[in-house]
């Protein structure tokens, strides 16, 4: 039987969660959406049952397994209560808002293993290419990672630490998995004073050093790059543009609007070996655990603590 899946939350990445299990994934069906807004709760239900509230949904004997896709302040309560009912969570980033929360969480999930982390960079074919080089050693002992990460526009709820908190966390995740190591230090410039843009630094235990552009407001599109920096070579993303148009002498690549277009694959990748770890009983390796929930949370924490004095220790918070 195919397992039954509510998803809490119908804004952008709920509404996309739940088309995804409603048509794409195998081994899974969307049989219950929430949203405080029922018209938001209908467009993404695909004819699933609609809840106003997360909680009965994770309650109902209908739902076997659960998306969270709602604001990041709600993420622990509905996280803690799908432990509580022994239900499988895929928690969308960050895992919960601060670092107490998220500890709660790991203690709780100790030895359950229930609690998963929507870190969807994890199952980008770019990104498991590149550490797959890394790890066959085909670039040498690594040195550096350039990444960056530019919005197209913020939102406007977006305030100076959610630079950090909401985007840069991806970066922070993903580069932990990359080189399996944990930071040390960090430099930060703030560039403006727009809030919008910043530059950093991370040390890593292992020597190697994580720099990565944030902006949040490059206006030409939403753009993801990395390159891994080797002893012996480098391995760098192509640019994710699948075509190229010429016309006027000039050939022109296209950008997603969001990240949703350049990240759909990843979504689907990860919704689908969540399921297929939720059906075996078995955890998916290359899933985010409720610890690199913590560690990431606490990461950014101490980043957003040391941002006035442009820079600072880190150490992962457990
Ligand atoms: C956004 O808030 C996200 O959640 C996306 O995952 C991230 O890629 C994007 O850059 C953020 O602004």
């Amino acid at each position: 039987m195919s397992l039954a899946v509510g998803v809490i939350g119908a804004g952008v990445m709920g509404g996309f969660h739940a088309r995804l299990f409603a048509d794409e994934i195998s081994g899974a069906r969307l049989v219950a959406v929430s949203d405080p807004d029922p018209g938001r709760a209908g467009a993404s239900a695909y004819g699933a049952q609609v809840f106003a509230e997360g909680l009965p949904l994770i309650e109902s004997d209908a739902v076997e397994a659960v998306l969270v896709a709602a604001p990041d302040t709600a993420h622990h309560d509905l996280v803690m209560a799908a432990i509580r009912l022994g239900k499988p969570v895929l928690c969308e980033k960050p895992l919960a808002s601060t670092v107490a929360q998220c500890r709660e969480i790991v203690e709780a999930d100790a030895g359950r293993n229930l609690v998963s982390v929507g870190f969807m960079r994890r199952f980008d074919p770019a990104y498991r290419e590149m550490k797959a080089a890394l790890d066959a050693g085909r670039i040498g002992a690594p040195l550096l990672i350039h990444c960056l990460h530019r919005n197209r526009e913020a939102p406007r709820w977006f305030d100076g630490s959610m630079i950090v908190a909401n985007a840069m966390v991806h970066e922070i995740d993903i580069c932990r998995w990359l080189l399996d190591t944990e930071y040390t230090s960090a430099s930060l410039t703030q560039i403006g004073d727009a809030g919008d843009m910043l530059l950093a630094e991370l040390h890593t235990d292992r020597g190697a050093v994580v720099s990565v552009e944030m902006f949040m407001n490059a206006a030409y599109g939403y753009h993801v790059h990395a390159e891994i920096v080797g002893r012996e070579g480098t391995v760098a993303m192509a640019e994710p543009a699948q075509v190229r148009l010429r016309r006027g002498s000039a050939m022109q690549v296209g950008y997603s609007p969001d990240w949703i277009g350049r990240f759909a694959d990843s979504y689907r990748l990860q919704d689908q070996a969540w399921v297929r770890a939720c059906r075996s009983g078995r955890p998916c390796e290359d899933m985010a655990t409720a610890r690199d929930g913590l560690l990431a949370t606490g990461y950014c924490q101490q980043l957003v603590e040391h941002l006035p004095a442009g820079g600072g220790p880190l150490a992962p918070r457990m």
